[in-house]
C-alpha cells in the first residue's frame, strides 16, 4: 500500500485503536457495539483518535515549556475548519489502521465521515485561510495557536427555492462535537459597559477608573490541531460567552427573577452566531462586541499564561507575538494597552512599545469601502476607557503627522484614526497599523496597492512596516485528503516528500509530457468528475457528462469576483449556438456555487440569474449534452474538496485589482485545474510559476482600471457597440431568462450599461476570446493533459508551509520546536 509511506510509525504502533473505540463505544456513548448509527461511529472513533490527539498535545506543550519557545497566537474572528476527522487521522498516520480495525465492525470510514458536520466558523477566504496555517504551523513544529470564537452557529447552510437562495441555521454543536475540550477552569471574566471617572493618583499622576462595568465570561473550548507526522499538535481555542452568576445575583437579589434571566440570555448572544457578511456590515453592536469579547478574552488568556513564566513585561514581545486576521481583532491594539497601563501599571510609552512589537496586522481587502469603521457614541457606551486609549493615542500620532506634513489639515484628517462626520468613526485599519510593527497584504499586487493606494501616507511615514506574505492553502487537507486517488499517483511517482514540501512536485515536470503518466493523470481527473457528477444528480438532479470540460467559478458570490462575466459568456456559448447554429467547440459543464451574504440584493440575483439561466440552457433540446450549467447549493469545505479536484478549468476573473489574493485559485492549481484569470491577486503569482502557455488571462490590467476610475473615462455604452456585447447584454435585458417574472433581470441590463462598476462590458469582449482558446485546447487532449500536470508540477510556492516560514521568520520570530 502506497498510503502506508505516510504512516507515522510511532504513532501507528501505539496500543490498538480498537480497544479505545470500544471504551468510548461504552462509556462515553452508553452504547453497544452493534446498531449503531453512522453518526455514533463517527463520535466513537473521533473520540478514541482525540485520546492520542491529547497525548501528543500534553507532549508538546511540554516541549514548548522546557525551552521557553516564543508563541504566536492568531486572532481571528473566523476559522473554517470544515471536517476533521480525515484530517486527524491522516496527519496522526493512522487512517489505515483506522480502516482495518473498522473492518472487524463491519464499517466503513468513508461512510462514517459523511456523518461529521463541517466546522464552518467562517465565511470564506479570511477564515480558511486561518485554518490552513493552523495546518502548517503544527506540522512545521512550531507553537501556533489560534483564537476564535465557538460559535453555535456557524455560516448559514443554504438551499435554493425556485432558483433564489434561502437561508438556514447551521446548528452545528446541536449533537456537541468530540473535538472539543471544554475547559471552566481557564474561564476568564471580562469587563463591558460602564464609564471612566478620571481621578488623580497619590502621585498626583492622572489615574482614570474604568466603573459600573458588566461582566461577560468567556469559557474555552479547545480543539486540538495535529500537525502532519503526529508529532505537534497545537490548539484552536475557542471561547463561548456564559453570563456571570455574580453580576446576575444583584438582579436576582432585588428580586426580579425574570430580567434576570433575560439578562443572562442578552449575554449568552454574543457567542451564538457567525456574521455571514464578507464585507463590512454596518456597525452592529453584536458584532463589536463579538469582536471585543474575543480580544479581551485572548489577551487575557496570552497574559495570563505570560505571567506564569515571567514577572515583568520585559520579555513580553520576545515571548509573544499575535497576529490579527484583518481589522476584525483590531481592538487588541486598545486592549493590549489597557491590560498594561491599567492592570500592570506601565508607563504609557513602555507599554506602546511592547504592543507594537507583539503585534503585526495582514489586511485582506482594498476596497475603501470594506474598511472597518466603529461609531464613536457605540464605542463610549461599550468600551469607553479603550475609547479613551485611542484618542490618546491618535492625539501622539498627529504629533507625528504634523511634524511630517506641517500645516496639512487634509492629510491628518485623512489618517487620523478618527474620521469626522455624524457621527464620528473610529477607523480600525488605522489603528491596526499604528498598533503593529508589521502590515502585510497577501499577495504580491495586493501589498503593493495597500502601500500605493489604500494607506499611501502610513506607507510614506512608515516603510519599513510594510510587506507582503502571498497567501498559501495545505496541501494535506487540498490534495492528499481531497484527491486521494491524485494523491496516490504522486506518492508513487515522488515519494512522500511533497506532503511536507510542495517543491517537490517539480519532479513532475519530468513526466508532463509522459503518455502514460498523461493518461493515468486523466484518468483520475475523469473519475473525480463522475464523484461530483453523482453529487450534482443529487443535488440539483440534473446529469452531467463527465468527458465534459468542467468549467467551475466557485466563491462566496459578489460582484467584485462576476460570477456575473461568466454567466455572460455562458448566454455568449448558448445563443451562438441556438440563433446561429454554432455548437461549442467542446461540451462544458459549467459549475457555480457560493454564498451570498443575506443581506445583499445583488448578490441573491446573481444566484437567481444563474439557476434561471441553467434552467433555460438544461431544458434546451437543442442543447443536449453540449452545455450544462448548475449552480450547486451550500457551498462549503466539504463541497470545495470534491468540486475542485474535478475541475478542468478553474475561473479567476475578479476585476484586476479588487481581489486581495484568492486561495481557491490555488488548490484548483495543485489539482490540475487550469487558471482562465485576470491579471489579479495571487492570480498573477500562479502565471509567473506555472509559466506562459500553462493558463489563461485576459482583460483590463489593475492600473487601467484604476486609471478609469480616477478620471471617470469608463464608458460601458462604448462596448456595447461590439455585437457580441449587445447581444449577451439585450439578452439580459429581456425575458429570455425570466420568462415567469417578466423583467427580472431587467436591472442588470441597466446596471451594466449605465456604470457597470466591475468592468464587465470592457473584458467581456477578451473573456470570450480566451475562452474560444480553452474550447480549441481542450480538444487537443495530450497538450491539456500536459498543461494541467505542468500546474500541479509548480504549485509549490503556494502551501501554506511556505507563508507560514516567511510570516515565522520576518513578523514573528518564531521557530520550530522539535
Ligand atoms: C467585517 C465586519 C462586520 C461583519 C463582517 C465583516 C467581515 C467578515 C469577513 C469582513 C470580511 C470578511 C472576509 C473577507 C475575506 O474572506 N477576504 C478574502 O481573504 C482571502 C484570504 O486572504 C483572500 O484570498 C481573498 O482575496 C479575500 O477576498
Amino acid at each position: 500500500m502506497v498510503r502506508e509511506s505516510v504512516v507515522n510509525q510511532d504513532m501507528a504502533t501505539q496500543a490498538p485503536l480498537k480497544e479505545f473505540i470500544e471504551q468510548h463505544i461504552r462509556y462515553s456513548l452508553g452504547k453497544q457495539d452493534y446498531g449503531l448509527s453512522q453518526r455514533e461511529w463517527f463520535q466513537a472513533i473521533a473520540l478514541a483518535t482525540r485520546d492520542r490527539l491529547v497525548d501528543a498535545m500534553l507532549d508538546t506543550e511540554t516541549r514548548y515549556e522546557k525551552v521557553k519557545a516564543k508563541r504566536l497566537y492568531y486572532l481571528s474572528l473566523e476559522f473554517l475548519i470544515g471536517r476533521s476527522l480525515g484530517n486527524n487521522l491522516d496527519n496522526l498516520g493512522i487512517r489505515q489502521m483506522c480502516i482495518d480495525t473498522l473492518k472487524d465492525f463491519d464499517v466503513n470510514l468513508a461512510e462514517v465521515q459523511e456523518a461529521e458536520r463541517d466546522a464552518a466558523l467562517g465565511n470564506g477566504g479570511l477564515g480558511r485561510l486561518a485554518a490552513c496555517f493552523l495546518d502548517s504551523l503544527a506540522t512545521l513544529g512550531m507553537p501556533g495557536f489560534g483564537y476564535g470564537i465557538n460559535y453555535e452557529y456557524g455560516l448559514f447552510r443554504q438551499e435554493i427555492d425556485n432558483g433564489y437562495q434561502v437561508e438556514k441555521p447551521d446548528n452545528w454543536l446541536s449533537h456537541g462535537t468530540p473535538w472539543q475540550i471544554e475547559r471552566p477552569e481557564d474561564a476568564v471574566f471580562i469587563p463591558i459597559y460602564g464609564r471612566v471617572e478620571s481621578s488623580v493618583d497619590r502621585h498626583g499622576a492622572y489615574n482614570p477608573m474604568w466603573l459600573d462595568w458588566k461582566v461577560l465570561i468567556g469559557v474555552p473550548h479547545d480543539m486540538p490541531i495535529v500537525g502532519h507526522g503526529g508529532h505537534t499538535v497545537n490548539y484552536l481555542r475557542l471561547y463561548s460567552a456564559r453570563s456571570s452568576q455574580d453580576f446576575d445575583m444583584q438582579i436576582f437579589n432585588h428580586g426580579d427573577y425574570i430580567q434576570a434571566v433575560q439578562q443572562k440570555i442578552a449575554t449568552e448572544t454574543i457567542s451564538k452566531v457567525l456574521y455571514p457578511s464578507d464585507s463590512v456590515e454596518a456597525g452592529r453592536e453584536l458584532r463589536l462586541t463579538q469582536e471585543y469579547f474575543l480580544v479581551a478574552c485572548a489577551i487575557r488568556d496570552i497574559v495570563r499564561r505570560y505571567r506564569k513564566d515571567y514577572h515583568n513585561f520585559d520579555d513580553f514581545s520576545s515571548q509573544v507575538a499575535i497576529q490579527l486576521n484583518d481589522t476584525h481583532p483590531a481592538l487588541s491594539v486598545a486592549e493590549l494597552m489597557r491590560v498594561l497601563i491599567d492592570e500592570n501599571d506601565l508607563e504609557w510609552d513602555k507599554a506602546w512599545e511592547i504592543t507594537q512589537a507583539t503585534l503585526g496586522y495582514t489586511n485582506h481587502t482594498l476596497m475603501p469601502e470594506a474598511l472597518e469603521k466603529w461609531s464613536v457614541p457605540l464605542f463610549e457606551t461599550l468600551l469607553p476607557r479603550h475609547l479613551q486609549i485611542i484618542y490618546q493615542i491618535n492625539q501622539q500620532f498627529m504629533e507625528v503627522v504634523t511634524k511630517k506634513w506641517p500645516g496639512d489639515l487634509e492629510k491628518e484628517s485623512r489618517v487620523s484614526l478618527i474620521e469626522e462626520g455624524r457621527p464620528k468613526q473610529v477607523r480600525m485599519a488605522h489603528l491596526s497599523i499604528l498598533g503593529s510593527h508589521s502590515v502585510n497584504g497577501v499577495s504580491e499586487l495586493h501589498s503593493n496597492l495597500v502601500k500605493t493606494q489604500l494607506v499611501p501616507e502610513f506607507y510614506e511615514l512608515f516603510p519599513e512596516r510594510f510587506n507582503n506574505k502571498t497567501n498559501g492553502v495545505t496541501q494535506r487537507r487540498w490534495l492528499l485528503q481531497a484527491n486521494p486517488k491524485l494523491g496516490n499517483l504522486l506518492l508513487k511517482t515522488l515519494g512522500s516528500g511533497w506532503i511536507t514540501d510542495l517543491n517537490k512536485l517539480r519532479g513532475l515536470e519530468k513526466y508532463a509530457g509522459d503518455s502514460s503518466f498523461q493518461e493515468e493523470f486523466q484518468s483520475i481527473k475523469r473519475i473525480n468528475k463522475e464523484r461530483l457528477g453523482v453529487t450534482i444528480h443529487d443535488r440539483n438532479h440534473v446529469s452531467v457528462n463527465p468527458d465534459s470540460l468542467f468549467d467551475v467559478h466557485i466563491k462566496r458570490i459578489h460582484e467584485y469576483k462576476r460570477q456575473l462575466l461568466k454567466v455572460m459568456h455562458i448566454i455568449h456559448e448558448y445563443l451562438l449556438f441556438v440563433e446561429d447554429g454554432k455548437a461549442p467547440t467542446v461540451p462544458r459543464t459549467y459549475v457555480f456555487a457560493g454564498k451570498a451574504a443575506p443581506g445583499y440584493w445583488a448578490a441573491k440575483q446573481i444566484i437567481k440569474l444563474i439557476n434561471n439561466v441553467g434552467q433555460v440552457i438544461n431544458h434546451d433540446a437543442r442543447v443536449g449534452d453540449m452545455m450544462k450549467v448548475v449552480f450547486v447549493p451550500d457551498y462549503r469545505v466539504t463541497l470545495a474538496e470534491q468540486i475542485i479536484p474535478a475541475a478542468d478549468l478553474s475561473e479567476q476573473i475578479s476585476t484586476a485589482g479588487t481581489e486581495a489574493s484568492g486561495t481557491s485559485n490555488m488548490k484548483f492549481a495543485m489539482n490540475g485545474g487550469i487558471t482562465m484569470g485576470t491579471w489579479d491577486g495571487a492570480n498573477i503569482e500562479i502565471f509567473e510559476e506555472v509559466g506562459e502557455g500553462n493558463y489563461f488571462t485576459f482583460g483590463l490590467r489593475a492600473e487601467k482600471v484604476h486609471e478609469m476610475e480616477k478620471t471617470g473615462s469608463y464608458r460601458p455604452r462604448d462596448h456595447y457597440a461590439n455585437p457580441d456585447v449587445k447581444r449577451v447584454v439585450d439578452a439580459l435585458g429581456s425575458n429570455l431568462f425570466s420568462p415567469r417574472e417578466p423583467g427580472l433581470f431587467r436591472w442588470i441590463y441597466d446596471a451594466l450599461l449605465e456604470k457597470d462598476t466591475y468592468f464587465h462590458l470592457a473584458d467581456l469582449p477578451a473573456y470570450l476570446a480566451s475562452q474560444g482558446e480553452v474550447g480549441q485546447e481542450f480538444k487537443r487532449r495530450e497538450i491539456w493533459q500536459k498543461k494541467a500536470i505542468m500546474n500541479v508540477a509548480r504549485s509549490g510556492k503556494f502551501s501554506s508551509d511556505r507563508t507560514i516560514r516567511q510570516y515565522a521568520d520576518e513578523i514573528w520570530d518564531i521557530k520550530p520546536v522539535l
